[in-house]
Order: C-alpha cells, then structure tokens, then sequence
C-alpha cells in the first residue's frame, strides 16, 4: 500500500512538470526575455520571503560564464527533513511538485498569483539543469536535477557553520527562445528589491562582464524617492515618511514633492512593480487629496470660498513610493500588475489619511511647501483651461484643416488606415515616394518635440510638432480625449535605431501614455522595425532584423557576402524603405504594450531632469537600454 501510493505521487510529480514544460506561458507568462528573467525573479522572491519574516540578510546573484545563474542567500536553508507522505527530505518535493507551498510555507507575505510567486519546481523544470544546496543543521547538502527531474538525490557533501540556500540553473534552451540574460535588466530588479527590503544586501554579480554591484538601502523607501528625485529640484529637504497596519495589510509610503510637472508614483505589492495600479493607489490618491485639502482649509491656506484642490493639483510634482504587503493579493490586468482586492482601497485610504494628516501637524513648514505647491499647480491649471477653452472656441483642435507636413491616405475608414510618424525630413520624404497611399499616411516630425515633462499643458497645446501631431490623429487630449475620433487605427512610430531616435520614441510614447492612454490601452501604437543589416551577393539580397538573422544570412549566401549595416532611415531608398518596413506583407512591427510606455514614462523622467550633468551621465550609461526600449 505504501509503495502504491508513492508510486502514485510519483505519477503526479511528473504529470506536473510536463504541464509546466508544455505550456511555460502559464507559468511564467512567456517564453522570451520576459519570462527567461522570471526565472531568476522566482528564485529572488523565495530569498526575500526569507528576509521578510527577518531570517535573511544577505542575497547574492550571479550570472556565470556558461550562462547559469547562481542565487546565494543566508537564510534557514529550505528544510531537508524526510516528509512521510512522500518519504523523501522536504527539499526535493519543493523542487519538483507543483506549489509545494501548503505546510511549508512560511507565514509571510508570500508574493503568489502574480508574476512570481509560481514555485521553484516551475524554474526547475525549465532548466536544463538545476543544482540545489542547502547548509542546516551543520552540513552541507546538496541535490541535481535535469528539466525537473533528479538526477542526484539529496545528500550530504561536507560541513558547514552557517546557514542558506543556494540555487544554480541553467535555463533550458528547447524552452527560452533567448537564454541570454540581461545585466541591466536583473539589476534593475535587485536595486528595486534593495530599496523595498531595506534590511537585506544584495549583491550582483555579472562573470560575462566583471560587472559588480552591492545594493543596500538603510533609508529603505526614503531613498527610493530620493534617488528618483536626484535630478529634481525638491521642495522639502527629506520625504515624507508614513506606515502603518491594518487589517493585517501593512502600508509604506515615501513623498516628496518637486518643482517638476509630472506626477511620478510608484506602487508596489508585495515588492511587485505594480504599473497598472489598482485599488492600493485609488485608496493612496483619495486620501491625498483629502488630508490636503482639509489641511489647507484648517491652516487658512485655502479660504471657504476658493475651490478645492484637485487630484490632479496635488499630485503635481509628486514623487511616491507606495509599498503594501498583504496576504492574497489578486493581481489582474493585461500584465497581471493590476491590484484587485477591494478591501484594500479603503484600509490604504483611512491610513494614509490618518498619518500624513498627523505629519503634516507635526512638520508645519514641510506642509507649507506642500500645499503651496499644490495651490500654485491649480492656479496654473486654471489658467490652462481658460486658454484650452479659447484655443477650443477658435476651434483648432476641431478644425478641420489638416496639418500642411501631414501626406494624408485616401481612405476614410480609420480601421483601415495607418498613420507614420517618421523623424526627420528626408526619411519623412521617403517615406511619403514609398509608402501606399491608399491607406498609409505619413506625418513626418522635426527636431525634438517638446519637452512634455517639463511644460504644462497649455505650453504643450502651443507646441507647433505636437499639435500637428494631435490634429491629425484627431482625439483630443486628456479630458477632451475621444477613441472614436481617432483617425488611423495604427499609430506606427518609424524613428532611427540610434539614440537619437530612442530619445524621439521615448517622448513620442511618454506623450501617448500621459495625455492619449486609450490609444496605448487600446493597442493602436506600434512601432516600426526597420532592417539592421542588408546581407548581399550578387542579385541576392536578405534584411536582416536581429544579429542572429545577420549570422543566417551570411550563412546563407556564403562566402564574400557583403553585410551594409543601416544607420538610419534615411539611407533606405523608397523602394527599401516600403519594401524592409512599410509593407503589411514583410514588415516587423510591435505593437506597444502598457508596459512599454511606463518604462518610456519612466525612463523619460529620468532623462529629462533638470540637472544637466545627470542627464549626461544617464544617457552614456543607459544609451543601449534606451536604444532597446522597443525589445
Ligand atoms: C520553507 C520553510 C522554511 C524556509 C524555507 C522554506 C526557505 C526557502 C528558500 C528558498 C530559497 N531560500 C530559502 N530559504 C528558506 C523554514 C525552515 C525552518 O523552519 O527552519
């Protein structure tokens, strides 16, 4: 009996894994980049449990040089005893049975149902191979396996005097369709997990490269905002600083304000990078606005008879760090990074309220600063809608006079037409000799368009690129903003692969995200991929989109192929430019994800700080993370 029932689970056991090889996406969302870093997220977010419950407080990650990585922490070591249901030691059944979690777990605020938070056996069984070592108890044990399977049953290989865990896998190939990992990619994680966990070191490490780094935040959250805000210009000297728990959801949240006009809050659950937002961030925003509005009033800032701040006004210049850890978060949304539990909305909300009203009694001239701010962010705004409202009278936005720089298709159905926002003059005009007319316009932008960041709407609305740009989609902007009047619904964005043109994408997006989201939600923006490399020989000639399609190319055609690598758009003639990135049958386009514009949004408000040297800096160190901003 005992053995048939082992047998039994045995079955189970690998039932499961092949579920999992046979369809990742389920578990760890897709087979690409994004899912490849998944995996080494999984296995971060087991160490951080450990830290969170206060076990652990150094992680190391490193990516070796035959593209394994190694995930070190100094916790309690996942437990080796034997399981009699199983009658094998703990850690082997973490490692191969789907959410293993039940009597194992330990009673933190484990990240589940979201993007991590799906098991190690799921990064087990897409590994190629993956080595477990655990140090208990005063040895040293370690395990094997080979795309979930063991191959090395748990056993003891020497001594030891501490404890932890170390997990090495080598993402399997017949899986991922690239197993190479991204250094700024993990890192940028690892320093998000560092501010989030203030009490944990995290090392990284990168043997491909050399490249070393140590992430360790004491200030936590506080440091957060303020290494956001290091290019800004802040109105308060340190952000403001509130926790609490309620209900068993514990909230963090760190503020400072800015002379910026963006509002720039960042929210988290359970350490996961909540872009969507959610019912944390409804409940965060409503008691923004109360507790300063009713600070106002109470300190005379604001008299009876004036308007109340808005949303929107006292959110101006607002960097936040919202972090909220609870015990069955229910992520939803097209990234699943979307919040769901209604609970939450209020509890955040009645906290927020009740300790940023007592901070802000306690720290009157840090309050001042705030409320100011948000009473000049409104008079500002008024101003702008008194302008919109003639701009509107005048009857610009609706006219029907199109932009003169605008080569208009002759078809009328939006669903059918496409608009391309080309840089620059010359590739505009190629574009316009090679594109279809038939349903393919081409509007072509010059220069930078304005600095949207730092100018507010009505400076926007003025700006001669943007509003060609708005009068020919036809939309309307922010309130005015209309889906059905949109009159293309491909938006394709076609900009050079250099920086330059990441720079003009990134505002572009930036732009779409802040004042026409819909259009993003919607998918109706893409971006062009035009052709790195044209391979030729003789009458034969391959573009080529990636290095790898370079590398087949040349393969192809053999020896003495010549490789023309294109710099930019404008060194395609008509015919290629149709041909390699206008042409429905051949060309390569993505369409933008919410995603995508958040990192736009973000890196762009990075960029276009005040401070210049920063920004110098910021644009040499991340120029190949900007250029990649579309992969
Ligand atoms: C379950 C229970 C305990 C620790 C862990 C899991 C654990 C898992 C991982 C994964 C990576 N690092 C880890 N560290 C710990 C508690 C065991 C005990 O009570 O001693």
């Amino acid at each position: 009996m005992e053995d048939a029932s082992y047998d039994a689970d045995k079955i189970q056991v690998l039932e499961g894994l092949q579920a999992v090889r046979k369809r990742p996406g389920m578990y760890v969302g897709s087979t690409d980049s994004r899912g490849l870093h998944h995996l080494v997220f999984e296995v971060v977010d087991n160490s951080i449990d450990e830290a969170m419950v206060g076990f652990c407080g150094k992680i190391e990650v490193t990516v070796s040089a035959d593209g394994s990585v190694t995930v070190d922490d100094d916790g309690r070591g996942i437990p080796t005893g034997i399981l009699p249901k199983y009658d094998r030691p703990a850690v082997e059944i973490v490692m191969t049975t789907l959410h293993a979690g039940g009597k194992f777990d330990r009673k933190s605020y484990k990240v589940s149902g979201g993007l991590h938070g799906v098991g190690l056996s799921v990064v087990n069984s897409l590994s190629e191979w993956l080595e477990v070592r655990v140090r208990r108890e005063g040895k040293e044990q370690r395990a094997r396996f080979e795309r979930g399977v063991i191959v090395e049953h748990l056993h003891v290989v020497g001594e030891s005097s501490g404890t932890g865990t170390t997990i090495t896998f080598k993402p399997d190939s017949q899986i991922f369709e690239d197993v190479n990992f991204d250094a700024d990619i993990l890192s940028s994680r690892l320093m998000d997990l560092a501010f989030l966990n203030k009490n944990v070191v995290i090392m990284f490490r990168d043997q491909r490269s050399g490249r070393e780094e140590k992430f360790h935040y004491e200030g936590g959250i506080i440091e957060f905002v303020q290494h956001i805000n290091k290019t800004k210009t802040v109105l308060h000297e340190r952000p403001i600083y509130i926790s609490g728990e309620r209900d068993n959801v514990l909230i963090e949240a760190a503020l400072q304000y800015t002379d910026s006009y963006a509002e720039n809050i960042h929210t988290f659950v359970n350490n996961i990078n909540t872009i969507e937002g959610g019912t944390h961030l409804i409940g965060f925003r409503t008691a923004l606005t109360r507790t300063m509005n009713d600070y106002a009033r109470k300190n005379s800032f604001l008299r009876e008879s004036e308007e109340s701040l808005s949303g929107d006004d006292v959110r101006e210049g607002l960097t936040a760090i919202l972090s909220v850890k609870i015990s069955e978060p229910q992520f939803e949304g097209q990234t699943k990074t979307k919040l769901g539990n209604s609970e939450v909305r209020g509890i955040v909300d009645s906290t927020v309220y009740e300790k940023l009203s007592q901070f802000l009694d306690e720290n009157p001239r840090v309050a001042e600063a705030c409320i100011r701010r948000a009473i000049l962010a409104a008079q500002a705004r008024e101003a702008a809608r008194k302008a919109r409202e003639l701009t509107r009278r005048k009857g610009f936005l609706e006219s029907a006079s199109l932009p003169g720089k605008l080569a208009d298709c002759t078809e009328k159905d939006p669903a059918k037409s496409e608009l391309y926002l080309v840089e620059g003059d010359s590739a505009g005009g190629s574009a316009k000799q090679g594109r279809n007319r038939d349903f393919q316009a081409i509007l072509p932008l010059r220069g930078k368009i304005l600095n949207v960041e730092k100018a507010r709407m009505d400076k926007i609305l003025k700006n001669a690129e943007v509003r060609n740009l708005i009068t020919a989609l036809g939309t309307g902007i922010k309130e005015d903003f209309d889906l059905s009047k949109a009159r293309y619904h491909r938006i394709i964005i076609m900009t050079d692969a250099d920086v330059d043109g990441a720079h003009i994408r990134t505002l572009l997006l930036t732009l779409f995200f802040r004042y026409m989201r819909p259009l993003i939600d919607t998918g109706y923006v893409y971006i062009a991929q035009p052709p790195l490399y044209k391979v030729s020989k003789g009458n034969n000639e391959v573009y080529a989109y990636t290095e790898k399609e370079r590398a087949s190319a040349v393969e192809l055609l053999g020896k003495g192929a010549t490789i023309q690598r294109y710099k930019g758009l404008g060194e395609m003639n008509p015919h290629q430019l149709w041909e390699t990135t206008m042409n429905p049958e051949t060309r390569v386009m993505k369409v933008v994800t919410v995603e995508d514009a958040v990192r736009a949004a973000q890196l762009f408000s990075v960029l276009m700080g005040d401070a210049v040297m920063p920004r110098k800096d910021f644009i040499s160190t991340h120029a190949k993370e900007v250029e990649n901003l579309d992969v």
